[in-house]
């Protein structure tokens, strides 16, 4: 069934220059982008994002980190794209990622882990509504979904 998923890109992949070529990845894998912005994290969104992290020690540097740059943000459209975006990313510790994967291509240190990716279907919902307004998402048709997804 065709879900969304939030992706953040964050400060690291922005500041490696590493955008283009995760987004090349993802729109090559056949999911389709219906929102995207570069943004400024800011104290409240790291609280309301993060909120099941907000007491863990790893917090507060995750935080500054998250709001040191800008990052992207993204929602993706697309057949389980909620887990499948978490395979495509790899473990949340690079050094434990597969190569292949995004963190087991690009990063050595879990904090620097470069992306983001909803882990449920309902963090989905949640973390969509954080980063963009009803009218940010959009809905529209694509003519190659027709060589992507049988139906
Ligand atoms: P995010 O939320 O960034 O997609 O990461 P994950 O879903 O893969 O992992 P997470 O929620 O457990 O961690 C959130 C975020 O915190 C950083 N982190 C995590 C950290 O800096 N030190 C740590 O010890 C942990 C567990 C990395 C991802």
């Amino acid at each position: 069934m065709s879900e969304r998923t939030l992706v953040l890109l964050k400060p690291d992949t922005v500041q490696r220059g590493l955008v283009g070529q995760i987004i090349d990845r993802l729109e090559k894998r056949g999911w389709k982008i219906v929102g995207l912005k570069l943004i400024n994290m800011t104290d409240e969104i790291a609280k309301l994002h993060y909120a099941e992290h907000v007491d863990k020690p790893f917090f507060p540097g995750l935080a500054s980190f998250m709001m040191s740059r800008p990052i992207i943000a993204m929602a993706l459209e697309g057949k389980n794209v909620v887990e499948a975006v978490r395979k495509f990313m790899g473990s949340t510790n690079p050094q434990e990622a597969q190569p292949g994967t995004i963190r087991g291509d690009f990063a050595t240190d879990i904090g620097r882990n470069l992306i983001h990716g909803s882990d449920s279907v309902e963090s989905a919902v949640r973390e969509l509504s954080i980063f963009f307004t009803e009218g940010e998402l959009h809905s529209y048709e694509r003519e190659i979904d027709a060589w992507i997804i049988e139906s």
